[in-house]
């Protein structure tokens, strides 16, 4: 696909981001091979940098099984993370911007290093700086949050938001942390980080070979999300969204 029209579908996906407004699925009517979506999202990605964006890492998507089924689609994917996404915990977050939200439960990585293409787990975990709970805010562009696996790459992966809890040296074994996923007091998921990729620190590694084979390699200061750890939860206002982590604590959210 020649760059004019890849960016002519990003600007399409950007401007739906900007305004919340769903637009149709493109993917399939347009041919897009995997290699075309990850362009669209690195253009559309680059309007947001060149508005004065700043990135802040890589998130991951369909990382587990529950979010696999919950879509339909059944590939790990990337995303592009910029500090516009970023979200205080505890702090009100406003609803307006989005087209039809949803949450999930995850665990952030923070580097304090860069990591090789290929690191084993053992660089991975080198490589980490601190861990933290997180709570991911989705919201598909595409119209009645449907999409292929083009789609939703072009889409950056559905990545509007981010909310990081306290962060702690990785000291721990953080591959099997129970976790509870609350909206007004309710338990809607449980879980364990177990749900993703069998353990967390596969998704990192996931994250720097997929992103150092785009020329992007994992930098230091830059945070993964390493992906939902269970479906995600529909997004409405006047919600409080609370995850418990095991050893690592809490983050949260009011929505208005
Ligand atoms: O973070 C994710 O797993 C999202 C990937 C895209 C699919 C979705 O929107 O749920
Ligand atoms: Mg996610």
């Amino acid at each position: 696909m020649n760059q004019e029209r890849i960016s002519l579908l990003a600007q399409r996906l950007d401007d739906a981001a900007l305004y919340g407004r769903a637009i149709p699925q493109f993917a399939e009517a347009e041919g897009l091979s995997m290699q075309d979506a990850y362009a669209v999202q690195a253009t559309a990605i680059a309007r947001r940098l060149q508005r004065g964006e700043h990135r802040t890492g890589v998130k991951m998507g369909l990382t587990s099984r529950a979010k696999m089924v919950q879509v339909g689609v059944h590939d790990v994917i990337w995303g592009r993370l910029t500090d516009a996404m970023a979200e205080a915990d505890g702090a009100p977050l406003s609803l307006g911007r989005f087209v039809h939200p949803r949450v999930e439960p995850e665990l952030a990585f923070l580097l304090r290093q860069p990591l090789p293409a290929k690191p084993s787990m053992a660089e991975a975990l080198e490589a980490v700086a601190a861990i933290a709970p997180a709570l991911e805010i989705i919201d598909s562009r595409f119209e009645n949050f449907k999409f292929s696996l083009g789609d939703v790459i072009a889409d950056n992966a559905s990545s509007s938001g981010y909310v990081i809890g306290p962060w702690h040296a990785p000291g721990q074994d953080f591959s099997n942390l129970g976790l509870v996923l609350s909206i007004d007091g309710v338990a809607r998921q449980v879980g364990s980080t177990a749900g993703i990729l069998g353990n967390p620190l596969r998704s990192l590694v996931s994250a720097a070979v997929m992103s150092a084979a785009a020329g992007e390699p994992l930098q230091a200061g830059w945070i993964v999300m390493a992906g939902g750890a269970t479906a995600a939860e529909p997004l409405n206002p006047g919600q409080h969204v609370l995850l418990e982590m095991q050893c690592l604590g809490r983050v949260e959210f009011n929505t208005t």
